[in-house]
């Protein structure tokens, strides 16, 4: 006789961390993503979580966390039992461009993160003048990245474009090699 699963014993949604600094467009993604409409946010104190899911049908939680530098300390908390990570670079920012990537490079030091699977997002591609993913992907920190499936799309919160291919990738790195 198989073994009888009681729905308190039910297996979990995958749950998922959205990270990156603070104006990357973290929220509004995450916002865009639920309703399919930009709204307006203000700084994440805090995070902000949904349940969605892939264009597959895979049903995940999405943890989104506030990236002020200040809060920044926090991130370890949300990182243990994370099936994937969504890190968020707003591509327009060139300037801070070396401190996400060192932000990420902390992230992935953890050993929480042993293995997760990454999502890269570079957003705000319809911005004029941003930086294309293929300019974000060399400069990634490859070290770290190694031992990680990871993969870079570029995407726009505000107009939507990229986020149904970025939510099948992500349904592909949640259900693991192939
Ligand atoms: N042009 C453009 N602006 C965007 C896009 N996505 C977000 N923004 C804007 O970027 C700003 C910051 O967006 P948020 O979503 O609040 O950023 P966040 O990453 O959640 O920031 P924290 O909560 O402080 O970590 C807002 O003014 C957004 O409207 C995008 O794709 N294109
Ligand atoms: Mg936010």
């Amino acid at each position: 006789m198989g073994k009888l699963i009681s729905k308190g014993q039910r297996k979990r949604d995958p749950r998922v961390v959205m990270l990156g600094l603070d104006f990357a467009g973290k929220s509004t993604l995450l916002y865009k993503l639920k309703s399919g409409q930009a709204v307006e946010t203000s700084p994440t104190v805090g995070f902000n979580v949904e349940s969605l899911q892939t264009p597959c049908y895979i049903s995940f939680t999405l943890w989104d966390v506030g990236g002020q530098g200040s809060l920044r300390i926090s991130w370890p908390h949300y990182l243990e039992d994370t099936n994937a990570l969504v890190f968020v670079l707003d591509s327009t920012d060139t300037a801070r461009l070396p401190e996400a990537l060192a932000a990420l490079e902390e992230v992935l030091s953890h050993p929480s993160m042993a293995g997760v699977p990454i999502l890269l997002l570079a957003n705000k591609q319809e911005v004029p003048g941003a930086l294309a993913p293929a300019e974000l992907g060399e400069r990634l920190p490859r070290r770290c990245l190694a031992g990680h499936r990871w993969v870079l799309r570029g995407c726009s919160a505000h107009t939507g474009q990229g986020l149904q291919e970025a939510l099948a990738v992500l349904g592909e790195l949640l259900r693991g090699p192939t």
